[in-house]
């Protein structure tokens, strides 16, 4: 009886198991199915529990006919020393050693069974509070807990013009764009609607990305700004090419103090993958972070800023090399980006916690390879937070009117 009972608890155990593992840990049919089978698991352990009993009780009895014998064998060795009781008394130990082997098997039994039923009880509660929090979190309807809001237009201002006023996640196409895409516009108090083409954050994505993955956009949209992205360059042409009203490229930096500090790029527009994605702006319109686009002269050679700027230059990965260098920036520094020869910005640099790092830290080539935005921080300096974001240039004023009151572009 009782190798059937450690069988049908190992049975048990491999129900619990294998159930968890196929449905963990996807669907509310968890709940329904843990509530099933529960009733079940229920019987089953009660079944166990009386056995156990059994067994016990089997022991018990055992154990008394033991000592009876015992005491019948020690009073017939004293009462009759004959050989017939010697004989007798001898049989009878035979029994007492069989009935101790029978109790002793029987007690690793219950043992063993005991450790089966604790185990299944650990088990069951764990189930049990496992149930309980899909249960409640299925008193919710299931749905897609990404908001995607429903307001559509050629870009984040577009989409604000037409009255949206949370920022978050949209789907716009511009005029040259085949189909919508989906893009975080961060819209403010002034109804300004920027169109976000990259974030840093806290390094969670890996910027070291090919041609195509630059191409196409890589990282994560989240509709509360908490994830890292790099929109796509196809898309960012698609958002610059044709604008009837000139386009403005700000950039939002945030240092490990928290201090932060901003640089705006005037017609600031991304060539067709034909021309390598080349970037061009009018001119730098301003801001406290510096002009760090227009190059900067590190000391180590006069031709240092001319080539660092990054006016004019194609885009370049580690798989494609379109610098001005003799070897590849974007394969030693690990990026894409306007590579020159090298760089002064380089805001999709390998991302280091705390800012400062070194030429070691840098791997194997030991060239400055952070977030780096040279005319604010040296280049041994990687930001914390950048944002490239877009916006029609008639409405980046908005800032500058605050004193002047809101009024003046809430209407617009
Ligand atoms: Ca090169």
């Amino acid at each position: 009886m009782a190798p059937s009972v450690v069988h049908a608890a190992v049975g048990l155990l491999f129900l619990l198991a294998s159930a968890h593992g196929k449905y963990c840990p996807t669907t509310c049919g968890v709940a329904d199915y843990l509530f099933r089978y529960l009733p079940d698991i229920d019987r089953d352990l009660t079944y166990m529990e009386n056995d156990l009993e059994h067994i016990a009780n089997m022991t018990v009895d055992t154990e008394e006919k033991v000592v009876i014998m015992k005491d019948s064998a020690t009073a017939a060795q004293k009462s009759s020393p004959s050989e017939n009781y010697i004989k007798k008394s001898a049989n009878m130990l035979e029994d007492v050693i069989r009935y101790e082997k029978t109790i002793f098997a029987q007690e690793k039994q219950i043992f063993d069974l005991q450790n089966i039923l604790a185990s299944n009880q650990r088990r069951m509660a764990e189930l049990e509070t496992m149930s309980n929090q899909l249960k409640m979190k299925c008193q919710e309807p299931c749905q897609d807990s990404v908001v995607i809001q429903p307001t559509t237009g050629t870009d984040c201002q577009d989409v604000a013009n037409k009255g949206a006023t949370t920022s978050g996640l949209y789907y716009i196409k511009p005029a040259a764009a085949p189909e919508p895409f989906l893009v975080y516009c961060e819209i403010d108090e002034y109804r300004r609607g920027f169109t976000v083409i990259q974030r840093r954050r806290d390094g969670s994505v890996d910027f070291n990305k090919n041609w195509v993955q630059y191409k196409n956009g890589f990282g994560y949209l989240s509709p509360d700004d908490t994830t890292e992205f790099w929109l796509g360059n196809e898309k960012i042409h698609w958002l610059t090419v044709g604008a009837t009203i000139p386009t403005v490229l700000r950039i939002d930096l945030v240092d490990w103090q928290g201090n932060k500090k901003h640089a705006d790029y005037n017609m600031f527009a991304l060539s067709p993958e034909i021309d390598m994605f080349r970037l061009t702006y009018g001119f730098y319109l301003g801001g406290d972070a510096g002009d760090a686009f227009a190059g900067f002269d590190f000391g180590d050679d006069p031709s240092d800023k001319f080539y660092t700027m990054h006016n004019g230059q194609q885009f370049s990965t580690p798989d494609k090399d379109n610098d001005k260098y003799d070897g590849n920036c974007a394969q030693q520094d690990g990026s894409g980006w306007w590579m020159n020869r090298c760089h002064a910005a380089h805001l999709n640099g390998k991302y280091y916690q705390g800012g400062r790092y070194t030429a070691k830290d840098a791997g194997e080539y030991g060239f400055d390879n952070g977030i780096i935005w040279v005319t604010w921080h040296d280049r041994w300096y990687s930001l914390k937070e950048t944002t490239m974001k877009l916006i029609p240039l008639t409405r980046l004023a908005a800032e500058g009117t605050q004193q002047g009151g809101m009024k003046q572009f809430g209407g617009l």
